[in-house]
Order: structure tokens, then sequence, then C-alpha cells
């Protein structure tokens, strides 16, 4: 009963990364709704080990609606807060495992546990128990078998093969439906056979947007065009191709960005610049650190019809595995932006270019022009245009083909469209489609039929 892309007129994700539930819902009402975010990505929200890292959260020990960043009438609350602000509420779904501990112990809300023993939920024989590496863990991502049977990270491995595992996860994502969400990130889906997955889905109470964690490998054996089937799958590639592109190579090799690079095909692509483990882990994505290049990365994002985009938001990363800003009982504290917490998906640039997309929805690619470089433009046919320039230099005495009809319009980069007007430069598009202007240095223009003056 899955979805295979996100639906309605307004696709953009935001994930609001350890946000608590009282936070999202002000963030819906106050940004994420009049921005034209069509959902909002929440961290997971089940019962998880104690512990102030934020890693905790991947860790469930029951399926209670408890967590540092809420409870359940929150979480609830929260989920009609969004909608009523026109914003779809996606969980990250934590269904491959349990906790990692080897010890157990008292989780969040107060359940007891034992590593492969969650009292009234799963016992030892609900496991896989590979018999791989003296430690049951995945060392060799190049043997099917073991990422799908040994343990991630010491993560208790459930047996989605079995027929109470599956009926158990089901009643899970079922009671998220009950409380209102309207789809799922499911977490370490390669771990995961797809069609386990599939029967789980199968099981759900009505229809929910769904994502799948299958990171491509180079040379591994489960690939991510085996989950298409069940939904959207993350394209890891987009986000690392992306970061390549804007540190190293030329802004005009992006003219066939997508499937023309041997990504996943556009109505099944989950894209993202940076998400929450590859701007830990992986130092070749841009993230909030490159500032106006991660800006511009977002910004082509967001214009290029490739994929479903999620625009990530984080907390001030200060180690690996620090854990958001909490109160001394881990409790996550509320956001404060660009105190502790970049929002990103507030930056004026980004935020803008969330009305970018939903003005061009459906519409091709034309015009493209570049220079060979790192200067490049494109038209969304007839409803927008965009002129990226990430040259050390400014791009002076060049006019613009748009292909939008002429008028007078906001340059989103540079200004806010509200009520009619632009808060800054106005850009006057011929009756022949052109405009003359100069691009700054790593800077870009854009223009869009809603933001019309
Ligand atoms: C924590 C501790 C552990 C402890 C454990 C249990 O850190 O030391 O053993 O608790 O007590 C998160 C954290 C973990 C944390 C865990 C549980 O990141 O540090 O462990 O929660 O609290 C694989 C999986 C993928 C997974 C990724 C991290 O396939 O599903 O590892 N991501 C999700 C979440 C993530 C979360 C979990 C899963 C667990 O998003 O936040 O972990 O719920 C290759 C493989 C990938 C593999 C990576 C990393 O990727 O292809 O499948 O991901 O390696 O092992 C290039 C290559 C690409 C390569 C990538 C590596 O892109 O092309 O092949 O580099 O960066």
């Amino acid at each position: 009963a899955a979805v295979a892309a996100p639906t309605g007129g307004k696709k953009v994700i935001a994930n609001l990364f350890e946000w608590n539930w009282p936070s999202v819902a002000a963030e819906c009402t106050g940004t994420l709704g009049p921005k034209g975010y069509g959902y909002v990505q929440v961290s997971p929200p089940q019962e998880h080990v104690r512990g102030n890292q934020w890693w905790v959260a991947y860790q469930p020990v029951s399926y209670r609606i408890e967590s540092r960043k809420g409870t359940r009438e929150q979480f609830r609350s929260m989920v009609s807060t969004c909608q009523a602000a026109g914003v779809k509420v996606i969980v990250d779904a934590v269904v491959n495992h349990m906790s990692g501990q080897t010890n157990g112990g008292t989780g969040w809300a107060g359940s007891s546990y034992q590593h492969h023993v969650y009292p009234g939920i799963y016992q030892a024989q609900d496991f896989h128990y590979c018999g791989r590496n003296g430690t049951n863990d995945i060392v060799n991502y190049l043997d099917r078998y073991e990422v799908q049977n040994c343990e991630l990270v010491n993560l208790a491995d459930l047996k989605t093969g079995s027929e109470y595992v599956r009926s158990r996860l089901a009643a899970y994502l079922n009671d998220l439906l009950s409380l209102g969400v309207d789809g799922f990130r499911l977490d370490a889906s390669k771990h995961m056979p797809a069609a386990d997955i599939a029967d789980i889905l199968r099981r759900l109470n009505r229809p929910a947007y769904v994502v799948q964690e299958v990171i491509h490998g180079a040379g591994e054996p489960i690939r991510p065009e085996e989950y298409t089937g069940n939904g959207d799958v993350h394209e890891f590639r987009y986000g690392k191709d992306l970061a390549r592109v804007f540190r190293s190579e030329r802004l005009a090799y992006l003219r066939n960005f997508g499937e023309g690079w041997g990504h996943l095909p556009s109505s099944v692509a989950s894209v993202f610049v940076d998400n929450h483990d590859t701007q830990r882990d992986d130092g070749g994505v841009l993230t909030y650190r490159d500032r106006g290049i991660y800006a511009l990365a977002n910004a082509f994002m967001l214009a290029w019809p490739y994929g479903s985009p999620t625009v990530m938001s984080s907390y001030t990363i200060t180690n690996r595995d620090a854990g958001p800003p909490s109160d001394g009982g881990n409790r996550t504290l509320n956001t404060t932006c660009y105190s502790g917490w970049e929002c990103e998906h507030r930056w004026p640039v980004i935020a803008n270019m969330v009305g970018f997309r939903n003005a061009t929805e459906g519409a091709g690619v034309s015009n493209w022009y570049d220079n060979g470089y790192q200067h490049i433009a494109f038209s969304r046919t007839g409803r927008g245009f965009i002129t990226i320039n990430d040259e050390d230099f400014p791009i002076t005495g060049r006019s613009y083909q748009t292909g939008l009809p002429a008028g007078r319009y906001c340059d989103v980069i540079h200004g806010t469209f509200t009520n009619g007007t632009c808060t800054g430069p106005i850009i006057t598009v011929d009756a022949n489609g052109w405009f003359a202007a100069t691009v700054p240095a790593h800077d870009a223009i854009a223009l869009h039929q809603n933001a019309r003056l």
C-alpha cells in the first residue's frame, strides 16, 4: 500500500533532524507551511536506549511513542498541527533492528530490556544470529547473506522473514498511521530483503509515502534498484557527485545530472545534498559548514527536476556522537535557530527556492546555457529560470533567455516575495523573454511565475 513519490503539489521535504515535537509543530506553522515545504521528516519517535548521543534514537527498546523528543500526546499534537499548516509528516522508522548495547538496561520510558530480549515484544528467537566473524557483526558488504543476516554495528537484527516479526513491525507502523503520519523513512533497508519490506508494507492500513535507505556501494550485490518496487529509495550518489562537481569539477557537467549519471530513475529517487550520516561521516559532501556554496548546491537541487528533494536541517556538530542541545536529563531542548542549531531550511536562498520548486513542478528544462566551466543557466519551461555563477569572478554584460512571459520578477535568491512585493532586486524580462544582469561570483539569480510583481 505504498506510494512511490510524495503526492500533492508541494513535495519538498524538510528533515528537522532531532528536533523535539513542540519545536517541529511550531516550525510547521511558522516556517515550513508558509515557505511551501510539503513534508517534514522527523527523527525516530519510539522508546530508545538512554544516553546523550544522537544515535540512541536508532536503538529501539519498545514501540512506545515516548522519547527524548517528547511524549505520545506531544507527537500526536505535532502531527495535527503540521497537517493544519499544510505539511505532511514522515517518520524515520527503525524496523531492521533493536538495541545494540551488549548489556541490557532500562529504556527512555522505563521499559527494561536485554540485548535480544524486549519483554512483551521480542524474544531471542525473533533475531538473526548469522554465525560469522566471531561477533555476528557485518564485516563484508560484498556478501549479501552477511549484510542481511548479521548485525549492523551489533544492533539486534530482527528476523523480518518471520510472520510474528512482520506482524509486530506492521503494528508499529499502523500505530503511527493511527496518529496521523503520512509516510516513513525505512532506516537500514539494505539490511532487510526487499520482499520482507514488501510484505510488511502490504499490512499497512492505508497508503503511505515510503522512502528506503539503501546506500549505493560500489561492487555491492544489494543494489538500490531492488527496492524501487516498494517506494522511493535514497540516491546517495547524488550528494556525493554534486559535491565533487562544486568542489573540483565543473558546473557545466550538470546538464544531464541524475539518470544521465547512472542514478536511479527520477520518479523513485529521494535526493539530498547531505543527510545526518553523510554530514558526519563523509568528508566529501557539502554541508552547512560550506555556507554559500552549500546554499547554491541546494538551490541547484531545488531548481533541477530530478527526484524528490530533502532539505537537511542540522544542529551544530561539535563531535560525531554528540546529541542535540539538551537538558540535564537528556531531554532535547526547544530549537533556537542559529544558536546551537543551523536551520539550513530557513536560510533565505534555500527557503525561497522551495517556492521555485513548487512553481515549476512538472515543467521540463530548456534554454540550458553553460560557459564550459562554472557558470550555468536554465529555464523550467515557461515557469522559472535560474542562473548560477560559481566562478571566482562576476559575470557581466550578458543577457539571458528565460522563456518567461514579459514582466517584473523578484530575484528570489536575493529577495523574498510576499504580498506582491519583493525585498530584493527586481528583474525585468522583456517581450522576447530576455533580461540583462550581472551575476556576482559564487552567486545566482532565480525567477519564477509565482514571484512576479
Ligand atoms: C552506535 C555506535 C556503535 C555501536 C552501536 C550499538 O556508534 O559503535 O556498536 O551504537 O551499540 C546510527 C549511528 C551509529 C550507531 C547506531 C545505533 O550512525 O554510530 O551505532 O545509530 O545507535 C550502513 C548501513 C546504513 C546505516 C549506516 C550508518 O547500511 O543503513 O551504516 N545508516 C542508518 C542510519 C544511521 C544509524 C543506523 C542506520 C542504524 O542512517 O544513522 O546508525 O540504525 C558502506 C555501505 C553502507 C554502510 C556504510 C557504513 O557505505 O555501502 O551500507 O551503511 O558503508 O558502514 C561511500 C561508499 C559506500 C559506503 C560509504 C560509507 O559512499 O560508496 O559504499 O562510503 O560512508
